[in-house]
């Protein structure tokens, strides 16, 4: 009884032994563990993003990632050609690998590049799906995918970078309809998606780029320009050249104090000028809506447009007499009109365009 009272208790003192060990030795690998994921997240989420995005380079024909990148576990990324790191945290802050003629799809790991800040691609042949992991980047500011090979819808996930400043898709393959929820971008300034091949109406959303200084959709299949565009309090720059826009209500919509150029050229658009165009457009100093369907007269106030330089009326349906009041306008040293109705005289008949 003694005896087995002695065991039961020396064997109950080695399984607590044992069980304490155990627990040590699993703390001990938690913290491992820990330490490990911790140093993981400081040193190399960067590295093994961008060892990602090189493993899915198809081509590199002038070898600039083949030879720079290194994949030496002690390689300092922030040396890497076309890295730029944060001074204080050592994490990436730019990636830009504009005009080095690679070709590859962008891998989800590059959305694991939580400091950045401008993505440049611009010039290369990147294709396939833009993987939604990017939408997780949430401090970028500048995105410029623009000569790429990129394909299909725009995603709408664009619409989730509070920060975006400059959004670039310009010269690639996308098609289909803008999604509304881009213009979600309450930060943006500068927006370019010509040359693409989108069609349909542009979302009256667009009214919500509240900063935007410049739109550039030249070269789509646009049909509508929603009015909402008309009172973009900050925009300078509006270029939808080479589309399929008509209708008629657009440009007498437009109130921007500080549109300074304004290009439709090439598009189905009709309907006259309203002659208090220059009383919303004070600042225009370029008007281009040749080869379109207007009609109706030259605004006989365009003189008050002071800052005017290049007007461009040639291939619409304009008629009556040239406002001789435009001779003065200071700054202008173009005006095309040829191809239109206008009445025989200085400008009108034999000499429609002009340099003053
Ligand atoms: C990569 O290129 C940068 C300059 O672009 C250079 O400073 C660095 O030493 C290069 N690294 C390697 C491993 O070639
Ligand atoms: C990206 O690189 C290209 C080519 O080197 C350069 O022209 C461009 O200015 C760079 N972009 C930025 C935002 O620095
Ligand atoms: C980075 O992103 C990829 C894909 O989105 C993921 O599989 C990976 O675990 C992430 N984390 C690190 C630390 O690389
Ligand atoms: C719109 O932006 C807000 C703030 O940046 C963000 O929380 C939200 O997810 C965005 N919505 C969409 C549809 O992208
Ligand atoms: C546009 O702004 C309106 C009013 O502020 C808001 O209700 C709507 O959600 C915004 N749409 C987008 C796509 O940001
Ligand atoms: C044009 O815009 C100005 C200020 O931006 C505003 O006061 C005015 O009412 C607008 N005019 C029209 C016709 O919408
Ligand atoms: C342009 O619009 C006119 C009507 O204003 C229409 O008759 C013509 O077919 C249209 N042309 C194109 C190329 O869409
Ligand atoms: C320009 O022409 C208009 C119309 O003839 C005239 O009322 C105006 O005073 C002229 N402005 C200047 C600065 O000569
Ligand atoms: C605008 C521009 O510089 N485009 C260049 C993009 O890259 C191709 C070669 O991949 C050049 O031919 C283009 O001139």
């Amino acid at each position: 009884m003694e005896i087995s009272h002695f065991l039961l208790s020396k064997m109950l003192s080695m399984i607590h032994y044992c069980l304490c060990y155990i627990f040590m030795m699993m703390m001990a690998n938690c913290l491992t563990a820990g330490a490990l994921a911790i140093a993981h997240t400081n040193f190399s989420t960067d590295q093994s993003a961008l060892l990602s995005l090189k493993a899915h380079i198809i081509s590199d024909p002038q070898n600039i990632l083949t030879a720079n990148w290194s994949s030496a576990s002690n390689s300092d990324i922030c040396t890497w050609v076309g890295v730029t790191c944060g001074a204080r945290h050592h994490r990436i802050t730019a990636l830009n690998l504009s005009y080095m003629g690679l070709a590859g799809v962008i891998p989800p790991h590059l959305g694991n590049l939580s400091f950045l800040v401008e993505l440049g691609l611009e010039n290369n042949s990147f294709h396939g799906p833009l993987p939604q992991e990017l939408s997780r980047l949430r401090r970028l500011k500048t995105i410029n995918f623009g000569n790429n090979n990129f394909m299909g819808t725009i995603p709408s996930w664009f619409g989730s970078f509070p920060k975006l400043q400059t959004f670039k898709l310009l010269g690639n393959g996308f098609s289909g309809f803008i999604p509304a929820a881009i213009f979600n971008l309450s930060a943006l300034e500068i927006i370019d998606l010509s040359s693409n091949q989108l069609s349909g109406s542009i979302p009256r959303e667009i009214g919500n780029l509240t900063m935007v200084k410049s739109i550039h959709l030249d070269d789509n299949k646009f049909e509508e320009l929603p009015k909402e565009i008309g009172s973009l309090g900050q925009l300078e720059e509006l270029l939808v050249q080479d589309n399929a826009l008509k209708g008629s209500a657009f440009v007498p919509a437009l109130n921007i104090s500080s549109l300074i150029t304004l290009a439709l050229f090439g598009n189905n658009m009709s309907g006259s000028l309203p002659n208090n165009i220059c009383e919303h457009l004070p600042s225009v100093r370029g008007i281009n809506l040749g080869q379109n369907q207007f009609d109706g007269l030259i605004p006989s106030k365009l003189w008050q447009c002071k800052e005017l330089r290049v007007v461009s009326f040639e291939y619409n349906n304009f008629r009556g007499s040239i406002p001789k009041s435009l001779g003065n306008l200071t700054y202008l040293s173009r005006i095309y009109l040829y191809h239109n109705n206008l009445e025989g005289n200085k400008f009108g008949g034999v000499l429609q365009s002009f340099r003053f």
